[in-house]
């Protein structure tokens, strides 16, 4: 029998990965895709340190951006070299993804040599496995508001085969609204994680339209969770670092060396901005997400901002 090929690193593939557009399915009451329930098992008997770090994130909510800042905070004075050579989705693994032939995020998680680990997930806040609650584990979540998230989203599925096929805006509109996209519904993401808070007291909750106001604030409220403290020459360098020219043009940090992704449709780094759905969304659209956000979002203690 021919044997299984070794799982190798996403950055090392070197080439396109052709690979089958999933479908969608109902997972435990939350619209998911396999290629993030295919190691569910393992992913839920993952054993948490303490000391581990989860950045989690509705999709498309700044989850790359958290993750440079989290590395560069722990990592970047002492191994600048990471920055210039591992990617980051190699330095911060994706807990639950799981593509054949490649290595899975358990196991890069699992084989991570730093102290911490920083780990990535899209989970809903039901998903995460237990260890981490065990662990007393510190996690970062970042939220984006709705309108922004979906846009995102829409050109993220346009051009990631690991996604299903979008189609067209109108329909994926009301697919967001109606909770059925990878990871479920928006509205449930953000609410339970913001739930969660105030009985977990080792969640810190970030808005996206906080760090594009103010990234160096942001990362002075992300220091006095964490518990760090850089010198103000080492915060200047982390917040230029992170701004999003410098990330767009970071081969570390753009995804432009992820085999499944197609820039020519879109890139990963598309427009950083807040308030880019002015674009997208009709009047008729924006008056009839509206309406519908008001009933769904009745806990008024969660804001967002779609323009700042
Ligand atoms: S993923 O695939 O879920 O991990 O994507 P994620 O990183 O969460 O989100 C990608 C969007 O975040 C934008 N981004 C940034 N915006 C501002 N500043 C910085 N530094 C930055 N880095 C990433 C990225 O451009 C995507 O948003 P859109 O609106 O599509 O441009």
């Amino acid at each position: 029998t021919a044997e299984e090929p070794a799982a190798v690193r996403m950055s090392d593939l070197g080439m396109k990965m052709d690979l089958p557009r999933p479908e969608m399915f109902d997972f435990h009451g939350v619209t998911m895709v396999h290629y993030f329930t295919d190691s569910w098992d393992k992913v839920q008997n993952f054993q948490a340190r303490p000391d581990d770090i989860l950045i989690a994130t509705y999709p498309k909510a700044g989850t790359t951006w958290g993750s440079l800042i989290l590395d560069l905070l722990y990592f970047g004075k002492t191994s600048p070299e990471r920055q210039t050579s591992i990617p980051i989705y190699d330095r911060v693994p994706f807990l639950e993804i799981y593509i054949p032939s490649v290595k899975s995020g358990i196991d890069q998680a699992e084989s991570l040599p730093t102290t911490p680990r920083i780990i990535k997930t899209h989970f809903p806040v039901q998903f995460v496995p237990k260890s981490f609650w065990e662990q007393n584990c510190k996690m970062v979540y970042v939220a984006r508001n709705a309108k922004d998230n979906m846009v995102s989203y829409f050109h993220f599925d346009r051009m990631n085969m690991v996604q299903p096929d979008p189609g067209d805006w109108n329909s994926y509109f009301h697919r967001f609204m109606e909770g059925k996209l990878v990871f479920g519904s928006w509205y449930d993401h953000v609410n339970n994680w913001w739930k969660k808070k105030q009985t977990y007291s080792n969640i810190h909750y970030m808005f996206y339209e906080d760090m594009i106001e103010d990234t160096g604030r942001e990362i002075d409220k992300l220091c006095s969770f964490l518990g760090l403290s850089p010198s103000a020459e080492e915060k200047n360098q982390i917040t230029g670092g992170v701004q999003f020219d410098n990330m767009k043009k970071n081969k570390m940090a753009n995804y432009s060396t992820i085999p499944v992704m197609d820039f020519k449709i879109s890139p990963f780094m598309r427009k950083g901005k807040v308030g880019d759905w002015k674009n997208h969304f009709t009047v008729a659209q924006n008056e009839e997400f509206d309406e519908d956000y008001k009933k769904k979002m009745k806990d008024l203690t969660l804001q967002f901002r779609t323009e700042i």
